[in-house]
């Protein structure tokens, strides 16, 4: 049942209130950065390197200046001399760094890269004049796949960093040499991953204006605090004159939790034009030239005894991990967030890794929802349905074999992560149970009898979520900072506003941070507002990401709401002549326990806090009603679900198609049901597609073929089945609250899931799966599969520029 917000349930959280945003949002009176207007505002337009690899010889702009229209015209010589570049920095020992220059000097690494930018009276002109830009490059032969990077002789990418690799790491724990010698069954797999885009609805953008020495921005960003000190250090500003304004933002998805060059040059351009500058990206631009996700290759070896336990895993894991590292979070993301996560719920009690990140002429690898972690569930759960069929067991079987037992935690994976909480094997029976995989085996068994691919697909997944600066320092990242922090402030008149630090894209802070600020206060949450993140009145923190903001919630703003109401009530002591030790306080009213007729409305007792009546507020209290309280996540928690999936694949045509999608997930107590369920809905959307068609596909030349929405196949809801969705709670020991972080579930679990059930389904035919996304052609045997994955371009692009 859903209750309006002005009925006021038994406590907020928990409660299936729908969305306090929605009515204004569906509406269509959301203020996006599009709709945000400046007196004076001129509009950019990026030139873009044409090339994969090329040596710029020289950027002439005096045509475009020119143009009607212009404002101002930058190419890396226009830049002031002593503003930063992006160079985010790993403390770990094979770390190389690099340089992300604000516009490009004397070489371009990717196609889409910023080489120059335009500011005049409209995006039309804007573009235009950018034409008018000639840049006289230099064609270097590319380097188009991991196997291209690291090959003998193949041209470097940075002079910091050798061989073109960005980064490796290492790890062993337990007995993995002994477990292979001794394993029943060894199963080899080299599994691979395209790129994808987050694709957000809402492409990027950024308007800019400077007042004297003070910069403004307004940035659909998902890390407002990190914005402002990047600009700061490469504008030579102190934090306290740059200010970053959230406006509703339409997705984020991970990746715009970086900061990429065009944020910088925008702050330059609004500068020496004198005037405020709007971009906002085009899809084309956001394909192209926004950071990309996933693409991987992943060798995994699986050792298991006769009974089908797991005894070890052995991993090498390669990420095409693009021309920079993307800042803030480096190149180091993908490789080690899949090789971390990938021993899963399972008990396996040995596992040796070696990861890499490797340069391509390619746009960086960044953070897509479900980051790293996709990948290695799809490579471990296709893993194990190979060891079912090899064992001749059942796929539900294998992995009840191999689940943490409830009882064992907190347990130590084998990668070094301490899991703090979990049942996966009841989570395995519900999800089996919601998604009828017994009546759904019959009637496959009866479907193929008649010549149907029907699949059922599973898949078991935890998730890292929650972290705090102890997750970030261990992984050596510096500037990602950790903690987060909130303001509450009742008003004279009893409603509260209340600022965080962390912004939302679409997941419903502005109703999950209000009803635990309800809850904290005991009033409605009609009488509440949350306010979207501006750093000049939100407390510093670090941002929305890795699937934090209910642990987050739970500490910063539970506790600001703490600190008001032990205000509240001392206020009110003194108004009741009673001690606060006996008030209760709940439906906006504070009373005298066990004396009704002794009460005040939140409101009279706000007033006098701002307003002190005759005899003054209590001895030692001060005037005002609000409070800060910053907040670093203990985690990381450790969520998790189980999957499950029923696909038909035409034998024909090789087209998949969806027809049941069950999941049970754990992330502890839920604050809100109904966001909690849209939030799977949406990761699964986005998962199927990331298993189904998602693809950036290049040419031979490095140019991007996939630069529409036509071509870059995102899902939409016609194409998905009717989600079911179960959950269980096991609160984490860990977190205020118990909660545990769920908003990239989806994502992490969905592709193998649909791997697995697609892959269930063409085994009749002799189709293997080791590859997403799945194209139709490759289901169809006998027609010749086209080269799913880059061969490395030859060499100088031909074409002139
Ligand atoms: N929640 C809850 N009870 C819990 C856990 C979560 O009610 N036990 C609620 C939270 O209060 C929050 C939502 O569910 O409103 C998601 O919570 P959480 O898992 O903590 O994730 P974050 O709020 O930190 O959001 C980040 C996460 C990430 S990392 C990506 S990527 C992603 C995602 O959220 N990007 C999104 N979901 C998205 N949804 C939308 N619409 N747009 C994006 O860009
Ligand atoms: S990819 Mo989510 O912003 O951690």
């Amino acid at each position: 049942m859903i209750a309006s917000p002005a009925t006021r349930p038994a406590t907020w959280v928990g409660a299936a209130v729908k969305r306090v945003e929605d009515p204004r949002l569906l509406r269509g009176r959301g203020r996006y950065l599009d709709d945000l207007e400046l007196p004076g505002l001129l509009h950019a337009a990026f030139v873009r390197s044409l090339h994969a690899h090329a040596r710029v010889r020289g950027v002439e702009t005096a045509l475009a200046r020119r143009a009607s229209g212009v404002a101002a015209v930058l190419s890396a010589r226009d830049l002031p001399p002593g503003l930063g570049a992006l160079t985010p920095r790993l403390e770990a020992p094979e770390f190389a760094p690099t340089c992300w220059p604000v516009l490009a000097t004397d070489r371009v690494r990717f196609v889409g890269e910023p080489v120059a930018v335009v500011a005049a009276a409209d995006p039309y002109r804007a573009v235009d004049a950018g034409e008018l830009v000639h840049v006289d490059y230099e064609p270097l032969p590319g380097v188009a796949s991991v196997e291209a990077a690291l090959a003998a002789g193949a041209p470097a990418l940075h002079a910091s960093c050798e061989g073109n690799v960005l980064f490796t790491a290492r790890h062993a724990q337990g007995d993995v040499a002994g477990a292979f010698a001794r394993a029943a069954v060894v199963l080899r797999e080299t599994f691979r991953h395209g790129r994808c885009s987050a694709a957000p609805i809402e492409t990027r953008g950024l308007i800019a204006a400077w007042d004297g020495d003070a910069l403004t921005v307004w940035s659909g960003t998902q890390v407002p605090q990190i914005l402002r000190a990047a600009l700061a250090a490469a504008l030579g500003l102190g934090q306290h004159r740059v200010r970053v304004v959230v406006p509703d933002t339409g997705g984020g998805f991970g990746q715009k939790m970086h900061v990429l060059p065009e944020d910088l040059a925008m702050a330059v351009l609004a500068r020496v034009a004198g005037r405020p500058v709007k971009w906002l990206e085009t899809r084309r631009e956001n394909l192209a030239a926004a950071s990309h996700a996933r693409e991987q290759r992943m060798e995994v070896e699986l050792a298991a005894d006769a009974a089908g336990r797991v005894l070890a895993l052995r991993a090498s894991i390669a990420s095409d991990a693009g021309a920079y590292h993307a800042y803030p979070v480096t190149a180091a993301l993908e490789p080690l967030g899949s090789a971390g996560i990938l021993p899963g719920p399972y008990a396996i009690a040995a596992y040796a890794y070696e990861v890499m990140a490797v340069a391509t002429c390619k746009p960086p690898l960044g953070a897509y929802r479900g980051v790293g972690m996709a990948m290695s569930v799809f490579a471990l759960e296709r893993l194990l349905d190979c060891l079912a069929e090899r064992l001749g067991v059942d796929p539900a079987e294998v992995r009840r074999r191999n689940l943490i037992p409830p009882g064992a935690y907190p347990f130590e994976s084998a990668a070094g992560f301490v899991y703090d909480s979990g049942d996966f094997p009841e989570m395995l029976a519900r999800a089996l149970d919601l998604g009828a995989y017994e009546r759904r085996r019959r009637e496959q068994a009866a479907a193929r009898g008649a010549g149907r691919l029907i699949g059922i697909g599973l898949s078991c997944y935890t998730e890292s979520t929650g972290g705090g600066s102890r997750t970030y320092r261990r992984r050596g990242m510096t500037e990602v900072p950790g903690p987060e922090a909130a303001t509450v402030r009742m008003e004279p008149d009893g409603t509260v506003r209340c600022v965080v630090s962390f912004p939302s894209q679409g997941q419903g802070h502005a109703t999950t941070v209000a009803q635990v600020v309800a809850d904290a206060l005991g009033v409605a949450l009609s009488r509440i507002a949350v306010v979207a993140p501006d750093t000049a009145v939100a407390p510093p923190g670090s941002g929305t990401f890795a699937s934090r903001g209910a642990v987050v919630q739970a500490g910063a703003v539970a506790r600001a709401g703490d600190l008001v109401r032990q205000r509240l009530l001392d206020v009110a002591a003194a108004l009741l002549e009673a001690s606060p030790a006996d008030l209760v306080l709940a439906a906006g009213r504070v009373g005298v326990r066990g004396a009704p007729a002794r009460a005040l409305d939140v409101a009279e007792v706000a007033h006098a806090a701002y307003a002190p009546p005759a005899g003054g507020l209590p001895p030692g209290a001060t005037p005002g009603l609000e409070a800060t309280a910053y907040f670093d996540p203990p985690g990381p928690a450790y969520a998790g679900a189980v999957h499950m999936a029923s696909v038909e694949v035409d034998a024909e045509t090789g087209r998949v198609r969806v027809l049941s999608y069950a999941v049970v997930e754990d992330c502890g107590p839920l604050i809100n049901p109904v966001i909690v369920e849209g939030q799977v809905h949406g990761a699964l959307a986005q998962g199927i597609g990331e298993a189904l068609g998602e693809r950036l596909v290049y040419d031979e030349g490095g140019q991007l073929l996939t630069g529409t929405l036509m071509d870059y196949a995102i899902p939409t809801a016609a194409g998905l089945p009717p989600f079911e969705v179960g959950h269980l709670e096991t609160p984490s020991p860990i977190t205020p609250g118990g909660y545990k972080g769920m908003g990239e579930g989806g994502t992490v679990g969905a592709p193998a899931c649909i791997a697995n059930a697609v892959a269930d389904a063409v085994r009749p035919i002799g189709v293997s799966i080791t590859a997403l996304p799945i194209l139709s052609e490759t289901l169809v045997p006998g027609e010749r599969l086209p080269d799913q994955f880059l061969e490395p371009w030859p060499g100088a692009h031909a074409e002139g520029t």
